[in-house]
């Protein structure tokens, strides 16, 4: 397999960098752009599939290919002979299932078989399962997605059984989104095909939130970029709604006013998630307010945990507010807490935000988070590796969209079945550094069985690799 991958040029730079005191600030840290100059080509960097999980057998049975000549009484009376139980057949082929004692290994009780005269041969059953691996020419890059070693938050395994209902809405109240051509704004090109419902610009007071900073797009990316269209990268919930809010202006900034207006404007317009990748050090009465009542309508409201952690740590909100709001810490690809990702009382869970100081999966580029955005010309776009808790929170986002979809309505059981199915990290349990782990979208999404009752699952969660049956049938 080829997959044609850009050359690099990478531009370290300190424009996302801000320490804006007290006003509301967005979170990344540092950007790295991919830009498209030229092509190569490098196997090694074709989107991981599910090839490691495909090594696995069925533990009880095998497929045994009889001689045709041998009479079916024979086969059932060898079968037994090796303490087996015959299983299904398949007579087009003359296959035969043969059920294995669970003692016993598929693969040892295969070379059994094979070594008799009337079997033609013997194999273990391999598992096989849908697999969808986005055909975007950047995926590769979204070690934060899914990856071969750590998994990422198993995107591939959760996009098998949902993409996200184009009636679920999530509002971005951020810097604003490149969604549309509009006066000097420009749709960015890998959100072509992701579906946008009205939004609002409380910057401007117009209802054009385009982004003239960059970040809100960055964020709208991993929620909902175009996916699975042959450019650019993917993000979570790519089937549900983007609605864009503009909180945050130029510079990134705003105001505990201005946020929870945008928070209860998003609510009345029927969002069902809101992703504020954004914070203060300060509480108040109105943002406090603004996210319960967001939570009293049954809305997810999703928070950066802060970038805080190398100054002073201190609490930010609302992300602090943790009885109305998901805390998102932000990890590494070697899952250990990014430097700068907040600490504290309120973290819920972490997901990927990425560390542009290192490239610890080796593919030639800084582990930042891949979208698409500007970085100051609103119409020229790139792919940009960004970092911070602003890009981890969009993750959690996407994953709560995708269980919205799945009918799961309440905020209490969207947040349980993000939280009880994170991969566990650091000490044991809840923890102030990781909250409850990094998340796990595909066992999120089978957190609740068929019939809505937790722990009635199809797909082995928590630290346990999937089990790759074939749970899409009945899960849903
Ligand atoms: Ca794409
Ligand atoms: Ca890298
Ligand atoms: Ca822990």
């Amino acid at each position: 397999m080829t997959k044609h991958v850009a050359v690099v040029r990478l531009l370290l730079t300190a424009m996302f960098f801000w320490v804006l005191g007290a006003g509301f600030t967005a979170f990344p840290v540092v950007g790295v752009e991919v830009s498209e100059l030229g092509q190569t080509t490098n196997d090694a960097l074709y989107p991981p599939s599910a090839a490691a999980d495909l090594s696995e057998f069925r533990p009880n049975q095998i497929i045994v290919k009889f001689d045709p000549n041998v009479p079916s009484e024979q086969k059932q009376w060898v079968i037994t002979q090796y303490g087996c139980r015959v299983g299904q057949s398949c007579p087009i082929g003359d296959l035969q299932l043969v059920v294995v004692p669970e003692a016993v290994s598929p693969h040892q009780m295969a070379d059994a078989f094979e070594i008799r005269q009337d079997v033609e041969y013997a194999e273990p059953n391999p598992y096989a399962r849908m697999l969808f691996v986005p055909d975007d020419n950047f995926y590769a890059y979204q070690w934060n997605l899914d990856n071969a070693v750590t998994r990422g938050i198993r995107m591939e395994d959760a996009w098998n059984i949902g993409r996200g209902d184009p009636n679920v809405i999530i509002a971005i109240l951020d810097t604003g989104v490149a969604y549309e051509d509009f006066g000097v704004y420009r749709q960015a090109p890998d959100l072509a095909d992701t579906l946008f419902v009205p939004g609002y610009d409380f910057i401007n007071d117009d209802s054009h939130p385009n982004d003239d900073q960059g970040h809100g797009t960055h964020v709208a990316g991993t929620i909902a970029q175009s996916t699975n269209n042959g450019i650019g990268v993917a993000g979570v919930a790519f089937g549900c709604a983007v609605m864009p809010v503009k909180v945050l202006d130029e510079l990134g900034t705003g105001d505990h006013f201005t946020i929870a207006r945008g928070i209860r404007w998003a609510v009345d317009r029927g969002a069902r998630v809101i992703n504020l990748s954004l914070g203060s050090p300060q509480s108040s009465r109105t943002m406090q307010e603004a996210v319960k009542m967001a939570y009293d309508r049954g809305v997810t409201v999703v928070c950066a945990a802060g970038n805080d952690s190398l100054r002073g740590n201190a609490a930010s909100y609302p992300a602090a507010d943790a009885a109305y709001c998901i805390a998102v810490g932000a990890v590494r690809y070697d899952s250990r807490r990014a430097s700068y990702s907040n600490t504290g009382y309120y973290l819920s869970v972490a997901a990927p935000g990425g560390d542009t100081t290192v490239d610890q999966n080796d593919d030639g580029y800084v582990d930042g988070v891949l979208q698409q955005t500007f970085r100051s010309d609103p119409s020229e776009f790139a792919y940009w590796f960004l970092q911070g808790t602003s890009m981890a929170a969009p993750h959690v986002s996407g994953l709560a969209a995708l269980l919205a979809s799945q009918g799961v309505t309440n905020p209490d059981r969207i947040r349980e079945a993000i939280e009880l199915t994170a991969r566990d990290l650091g000490p044991a349990g809840w923890d102030a550094e990781f909250g409850w782990g990094i998340i796990d979208a595909a066992a999120a999404l089978t957190y609740y069985g068929p019939d809505g009752i937790p722990g009635n699952r199809v797909v082995a969660t928590q630290d346990s690799p999937p089990v790759p049956d074939e749970p899409l049938a009945d899960s849903r």
